[in-house]
């Protein structure tokens, strides 16, 4: 038996996959999970402590059964009824719901104060649903880029095995993905043997229902100009190492020691293209590429969206973990996607919704993964 670095066992999946050493943001983590103990001493926080608190695992962290699990709670949400219908007439699912509400908000919700607390309600309200509407028993996997960039196509990810994420696409010719506005070579992306329709793993039969609005690949247009229209189409991929490169431990281990403020935090981890750097935000979405998971508006659309933007959270966490009392306190940047069309600065009190999902929840609320939204939030990553 194998046991995890915060202690818990894992029994089953490891032979599976790996198993797979703590890399150095693993290392980082366990060594600062005293940190947060220290913290929650001195700010206890009701019920939650690390003892109680939920763990979100690695994806081959869990074990076979627990990841079709996962795959199965996840193609149920798929075939419930839409909340948002009269909105988007093309949302055919519950699933198609957060794909609504992430479109809607899309210039709100990326390059300003609310990229990563809004993501972090915005994952808690899908991991709810999961296990509330679909009987899931599980948590919120999520994505440790680190253990599959080198070969993502063949890792426990995307090896399009049943107890997969899916697979990769069929290989089609295409130009890979443009990167606006980064010098030459770093303004594209080189493809890689995708692109096409994913015809294995749990995901091959779903429908992708709505958009596309900004798709790094070609798909033919919806009939609505806000993308909202029904315009169902297969799951496209092109799982893309040249995209993974930049997500190995080293950059996310410099992402979260070299940037003491949230500005630079954020801003390095979404990307800084006129540099030629991709960040590891960017990085993760195009490791899947395609369709939808390649269209900044759509990408919730692709299963493994959820998996990788829970990585984004758990790599602010342990940047938080560093010096809890100033990061749990820290928001930067404005109300709009790089402060375009100006506005002001983005305060702890602001509200961030989930549209017709879910109401309003201040940021201040979204900062502490023990105990915030009134003792809603509370979990650790293992
Ligand atoms: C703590 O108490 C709250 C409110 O009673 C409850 O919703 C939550 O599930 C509890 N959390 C834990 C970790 O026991
Ligand atoms: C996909 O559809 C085929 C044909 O209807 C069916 O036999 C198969 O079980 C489905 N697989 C999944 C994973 O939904
Ligand atoms: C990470 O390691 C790779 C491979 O050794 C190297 O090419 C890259 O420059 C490193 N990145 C950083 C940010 O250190
Ligand atoms: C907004 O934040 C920037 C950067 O921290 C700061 O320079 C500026 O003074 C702030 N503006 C207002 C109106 O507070
Ligand atoms: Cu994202």
């Amino acid at each position: 038996m194998i046991r995890s670095f915060f202690g818990a066992a894992i029994i089953a999946g490891v032979s599976a996959a790996g198993p797979y050493a703590p890399d150095a943001v693993d290392k980082l983590a366990q060594d600062t999970l005293p940190k947060l103990k220290e913290w929650l001493a001195k700010n206890p926080q009701g019920n939650c402590t690390v003892e109680t608190a939920i763990r979100r695992r690695e994806w081959s962290d869990l074990g076979e059964p627990e990841r079709k699990e996962y795959t199965d709670a996840v193609l149920c949400l798929q075939s419930k009824p839409a909340l948002t219908s009269s909105i988007a007439p093309g949302a055919k699912s519950r699933f198609d719901d957060y794909v609504v509400v992430h479109i809607q908000q899309t210039p709100r919700n990326h390059g300003s104060t609310f990229f990563l607390p809004w993501h972090r309600y915005y994952i808690w309200h899908y991991e709810n649903a999961l296990r509330t509407e679909c009987g899931y028993k599980g948590y919120q996997p999520y994505w440790n880029w680190d253990r599959y960039a080198k070969d993502p196509v063949n890792s426990p990810l995307f090896n399009g095995n049943e107890f997969s994420m899916g697979g990769n696409g069929a290989k089609v010719q295409h130009a890979g993905v443009q990167i606006p506005g980064a010098p030459r070579p770093y303004n594209v992306i080189p493809p890689g043997d995708g692109g096409g329709c994913v015809t294995t793993g749990p995901f091959r039969n779903m429908s992708v229902n709505i958009g596309p609005i900004a798709p790094s690949i070609t798909v033919t247009r919806n009939p609505r100009s806000d993308g909202f229209g029904y315009n169902p189409r297969c799951l496209r991929r092109d799982v893309n190492k040249n995209a993974a490169a930049v997500t190995t431990a080293n950059y996310t281990l410099d992402l979260i020691t070299k940037n003491s403020n949230v500005y630079w935090f954020q801003t390095v981890m979404e990307g800084q293209f006129p540099q030629g750097k991709w960040g590891v935000h960017a990085g993760g979405h195009y490791t899947v590429s395609g369709d939808p998971a390649g269209d900044f508006y759509v990408s919730p659309g692709d299963p493994v969206f959820w998996l990788h933007h829970s990585m984004i959270d758990r790599v602010w966490w342990i940047w938080q973990m560093q010096d809890l009392v100033k990061r749990t306190a820290e928001v930067s940047m404005t109300k709009t996607m790089n402060n375009m069309p100006a506005s002001a600065n983005g305060t702890l009190d602001d509200p961030n919704n989930l549209g017709i999902l879910a109401g309003d929840v201040k940021t201040r609320d979204l900062m502490n993964t023990m105990g915030g939204m009134g003792g809603k939030l509370c979990y650790i990553y293992e």
